[in-house]
């Protein structure tokens, strides 16, 4: 995983900051998925938005620079975040993101806060094993085929990586951003709740290396190039074929 200070220019993080709030006043709950926003009509206007904003972003450029590849966006699992000091429903415990997002394929996932995160408001905590784990332990011991949905608590956490993890709670302005692949294990920081704070993950596969879930299911919305979101261009060549 990696941080990036100054990623993303301040007027660009007020454009994405205003969109968020916009997203969120519409959204029945704190939490939302770009492509249920992209799915209502009456919403349909933030989602594209906010596709356009990616693009326009260095975020895709932040993927190209760490993989080689081409990014598409999983429109389908770009979620927005505003957590409320009090609430708890924000409030994720430890997870990986292959959990959802598959465990397959070159995926990034980038976290862009537009207030500051690790000082009053929470941001993420990342748990870093200091010896080499296998994928396939993370990938069984995180699966989401465990009674609570592949949600664990520290001492699943202890069972699995002992003593051996290094905790990681970066500090985040506006502009800053994390990114992380679909193996890094990771929660809401759960030692600070005195602010709010609002979040937007963006959650990027290779268009040369998809997820099988990208793939496999034509209803998963995709971004995989400016002004397009629909299923996974694989999808749409089968139908005009
Ligand atoms: O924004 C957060 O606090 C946690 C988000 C997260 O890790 C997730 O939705 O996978």
């Amino acid at each position: 995983m990696a941080g990036f200070r100054a990623a993303i220019p301040t007027e660009s993080i007020a454009t994405l900051s205003a969109l968020l709030d916009k997203a969120l006043a519409e959204a029945p709950r704190l939490k939302s998925s770009v492509a249920a926003l992209y799915r209502d009509p009456t919403t349909a206007i933030i989602a594209e938005g906010l596709v356009d904003w990616f693009w326009q972003s260095p975020i895709p450029s932040l993927y190209r620079e760490n993989t080689g590849d081409e990014p598409g966006l999983l429109v389908e699992f770009t979620t927005i975040q505003r957590h409320t000091p009090g609430r708890s429903e924000t409030r994720v415990s430890w997870h990986v993101d292959a959990n959802f997002i598959g465990a397959s394929g070159t995926q990034r996932v980038v976290w862009v806060p537009v207030d500051t995160v690790g000082r009053d408001a929470p941001g993420l905590e990342f748990a870093i094993p200091q010896k080499p784990v296998l994928k396939q332990t993370i990938s069984e011991q995180f699966t989401i085929a465990r009674p609570n949905g592949g949600v664990l608590t520290d001492q699943n956490l202890q069972e699995i990586f002992g003593d051996s993890y290094r905790s990681w709670r970066p500090v985040l302005e506006p502009g800053d951003c994390v990114m992380f692949d679909q193996w890094a294990v990771h929660r809401t920081d759960p030692q600070l709740d005195a602010a709010p704070r609002t979040a937007i993950e963006f959650r990027m596969y290779s268009l040369t290396d998809p997820p099988k879930r990208a793939l496999e299911e034509s209803n998963v919305l995709v971004s995989s190039a400016p002004g397009y979101v629909g299923p996974h261009p694989i999808h749409s060549a089968t139908a005009s074929a």
